[in-house]
């Protein structure tokens, strides 16, 4: 995560001395549709929950959501690398039930090595619909919630009772071994000094950036 900032911010370094003259790769971004009705949209830190359908340039589809594995939609928080960049770019200002189409170019991808069935240097076109976006663990108010004895450090205890607090208040049934997972991943990225505890310092992050 650390990492991920770094290279943020020595980007935007790099952006501001060139007078803003460096070509930075952007995402393409069009809107689908957009429901009429918009509670909330989506931000750096919120996780959200989407289908989506990706494909080569050419059209040849190499994942679906829908089609593929389990069928279900997928999880993610936005603007924290556990997607592509393309997706942390391309995915902000959402609502819930908004429809887009990202072309990501191969630096917002997979970048010059590829992936598994994603061959280098590949240009990548998703279709994405957010259908839940919520609080992630990433708000003021989401540690102070989730420190429950006040001593402005997460203990992996206090996080997954989090995670079950806020699966059952969506109307999700409560799975430990999902949110085990769920809290070893956070831990593995935020905890960065593996002490065990998310301290309030680990926890805060630039909020504006991307
Ligand atoms: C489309 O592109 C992908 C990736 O380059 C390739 O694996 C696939 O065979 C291509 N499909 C067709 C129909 O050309
Ligand atoms: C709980 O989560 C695990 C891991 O994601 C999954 O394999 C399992 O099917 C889930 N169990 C239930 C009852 O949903
Ligand atoms: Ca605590
Ligand atoms: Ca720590």
């Amino acid at each position: 995560m650390l990492l991920a900032l770094l290279s943020c911010f020595c980007s935007s370094v790099l952006a501001a001395a060139s007078g803003g003259k460096l070509p930075e790769a952007e995402v393409s971004i069009e809107v689908l549709h957009r429901p009429f009705i918009c509670h909330r949209k989506s931000k750096y830190g919120d996780i959200m929950l989407v289908h989506h359908v990706g494909s080569f340039e050419n059209g040849t589809v190499f994942h679906s959501t829908r089609e593929h594995g389990d069928k279900q939609a997928v999880w993610f928080t936005l603007g924290i690398r556990e997607v592509i960049r393309g997706w942390d770019k391309g995915l902000q200002n959402m609502c819930a039930g908004e429809k887009r189409k990202l072309i990501v170019p191969p630096a917002l991808a997979y970048g010059k090595e590829g992936k598994g069935k994603i061959p280098p240097e590949s240009t990548l076109i998703f279709i994405i619909e957010v259908l839940e976006i919520r609080n992630g663990p990433r708000s003021h108010e989401s540690f102070q919630e989730m420190d429950l004895n006040d001593d402005w450090r997460l203990s992996k205890q206090e996080v997954k009772a989090y995670l079950r607090k806020e699966f059952e208040r969506h109307g999700y049934p409560p799975n430990d071994t999902l949110h085990e997972n769920m809290m070893e991943d956070i831990f593995a990225r935020e905890d960065e000094n593996k002490d065990g505890f998310i301290s309030s310092r680990e926890f805060t992050y630039k909020h504006d950036e991307l």
